[in-house]
């Protein structure tokens, strides 16, 4: 009788709510104006409760209208983000029910697409967790062994790491998807003495990938940790597609000295790709991942060890999570403009690559506990975000043979030199952009470039003069530009700027460019942490119960990251932060 009762509320609460639902533009009118009921999209009974996951109206969009494949093939449209790289989400990550809905992606992309009910396209910044006033009365608490805050590849894999060592963890995500800023990682992972490398005949070694990191990094980086991320990249390739990844797929980015930079066959992006499996992983094991929910305050006792945390759920509102250990794998803060131009004042204003939930939440969170911020001057700016948009075009179209070219139809640089000399050399020309130039041979070899045609990005020609009219380059000096190159590819060597890496010509018509100009990549800077990943305070010590891995922690990358080597990092500081953290919980 008292669950009977206990139904019959809810059920009312849910239709209450809904007819109280603001009115005007909303998917709630355009489905009420079908006849559709508020139960038929929160579910009837028990179900009505709505979870920060908002699983029960999302089950009920696919009951409806299908799968994102399905509704992807259905729909028209050129670019269509029903089939773009976002793989399996929810579908009130852009669909808001009861406020104007708003497209995910174009927080990344800036392209105006129309959406039912749709609001405007800007981007939204996601502000910095606040210690919110604690409610009267008693807080909603639950308890876990293992907290991980952040759900990109750090996270995911910590998580992941944690419960096959047996611990109960729970994952929070404030974003209303997983995937974090590694969804949108592109060119690939570093890793050395792979097998995918022995197949293909490439001598590399940890310790090239070492003094490779060290030097690209200008020296700033913590040897120790540099070479744990050396020394484990093969190790974490392995642990990658033993959990059902795809990397068999070899190119080369700035700064590396071997063809080490592992992505799916045939040069798909890796971001997308890895964000799947891994979330596919923490679903096979029945992971309690949470969306929608920030972490606003960690929480410790007297004696300075870490309790737990204060969890703000979208729609349950503040309560609180008890663990033995927390984990922060909240990411980088490229995408905080604001705490940018405090540490960088010359980076002001200038676009970033990331998405916008990369605003150093777990900075804020751990120094507000006395973690150690390390390095935090160092911001990468990545040469190739295409210009007039936040997409990034991977550095591994120009590791697989692509070549800058300025408005004087001129190369002017060593374009698979580390970002910070790229950027530097771009911003010096005209415009302080540059034209990213491929044939047909590179566009074949990566398979990502498809997506940049699927965007908009490409202008063409059948010739190269064809394309210097297409792109406003003078023909002649744009001609004379790709006749020196192919001749330094076919004799393997760069006279004019020492490209080490001349991996085609560029013969094959059809001729492609895409605009391209430096853009807020990485931040380098973030919680000091020792090689177990605990968080170090100010004091030299380890704060106890607090460990850290991914964009979060600082001192890896030093002065300058390289590419690929971020996904490199994720996924070995995320396994040993999630076996420490489980150890450390089991022991407590
Ligand atoms: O590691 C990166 O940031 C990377 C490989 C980016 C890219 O250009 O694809």
């Amino acid at each position: 009788m008292l669950l009977f009762r206990l139904i019959l509320g809810l059920a009312f609460l849910a239709t209450t709510l809904c007819a109280a639902a603001p009115t005007g533009g909303h998917l709630a009118d355009l489905h009420g104006g079908k006849g559709v009921q508020c139960t038929d999209c929160h579910g009837k009974g028990r179900k009505v409760k709505v979870d920060d996951s908002e699983t029960v109206p999302n089950s009920n969009c696919v009951n409806c209208h299908g799968d994102l494949k399905a509704v992807g093939e259905n729909s028209k449209g050129h670019i269509n983000p029903h089939i773009s790289h976002l793989g399996k989400i929810n579908c009130t990550v852009c669909h808001a029910g009861h406020q104007a809905s708003q497209v995910y992606c174009a927080n990344c992309h800036g392209f105006d697409l129309k959406i039912p009910a749709g609001g405007p396209h800007a981007p939204q910044a996601n502000p910095l967790p606040t210690a919110p006033a604690l409610p009267k009365g008693k807080i909603q608490t639950e308890r876990t062994e293992v907290l991980v805050v952040g759900g990109g590849a750090a996270g995911m894999t910590a998580a992941i790491t944690a419960h096959d060592a047996g611990a109960k963890v729970i994952l929070l995500e404030k974003q209303p998807l997983t995937g974090g800023n590694s969804m949108l990682a592109a060119g690939g992972m570093n890793a050395a003495e792979t097998r995918v490398q022995a197949m293909k005949g490439v001598k590399d070694t940890k310790e090239l990938m070492f003094q490779d990191t060290a030097k690209g990094g200008k020296g700033l980086g913590d040897p120790a940790l540099v070479h744990i991320l050396a020394d484990s990249s093969a190790a974490s390739l392995d642990w990658l597609t033993g959990i059902g990844a795809d990397m068999s797929d070899l190119g080369r980015m700035g700064g590396a000295s071997q063809d080490r930079c592992h992505r799916p066959k045939g040069g798909s992006a890796v971001g997308a790709h890895i964000a799947a499996v891994l979330k596919e992983n923490a679903a096979k094991r029945g992971l309690d991942v949470r969306v929608n929910s920030q972490v606003v305050k960690i929480l410790k006792d007297g004696k300075g060890r870490i309790t737990g945390v204060l969890v703000k759920g979208r729609h349950r509102g503040l309560y609180r999570i008890n663990a033995k250990v927390l984990v922060l794998a909240t990411g980088g803060f490229s995408a905080n403009a604001e705490l940018v131009a405090h540490y960088q004042p010359r980076m002001k204003g200038m676009i970033t690559s990331n998405q916008p939930g990369a605003t150093g939440d777990g900075v804020a969170l751990g120094e507000a506990v006395g973690g150690e911020l390390v390095q935090m001057k160092e911001i990468q700016i990545h040469p190739s975000v295409a210009s007039g948009s936040r997409i990034l075009i991977t550095e591994a179209v120009r590791g697989n043979g692509a070549i800058l070219v300025n408005r004087e139809g001129k190369r002017f640089f060593n374009e698979i030199g580390t970002r910070d000399a790229v950027s530097q050399a771009v911003l010096h020309q005209t415009g302080e952009s540059a034209f990213m130039v491929f044939d047909e041979g590179v566009r074949r070899s990566l398979k990502q470039i498809d997506g940049y045609f699927h965007l908009d990005l490409v202008k063409e020609g059948e010739s190269p003069e064809a394309l210097a009219k297409a792109i406003e380059v003078p023909s002649d000096a744009f001609r004379a530009t790709l006749d020196r190159y192919n001749q330094a590819v076919d004799a393997k060597q760069d006279g004019d700027f020492k490209r080490p890496d001349l991996p085609r010509a560029l013969r094959t018509a059809k001729f492609y460019a895409i605009e391209v100009a430096p853009g807020i990549h990485y931040t380098m800077g973030g919680l000091k942490i020792d090689a177990d990943t605990r968080v170090i305070a100010k004091d030299g010590k380890p704060i106890p119960g607090l460990y850290a891995a991914g964009e979060v922690t600082g001192g890896i990358h030093g002065a300058n990251r390289l590419g690929g080597n971020s996904i490199s990092e994720t996924i070995t500081f995320g396994r040993i932060a999630g076996a420490r953290a489980t150890a450390f919980a089991k022991s407590r």
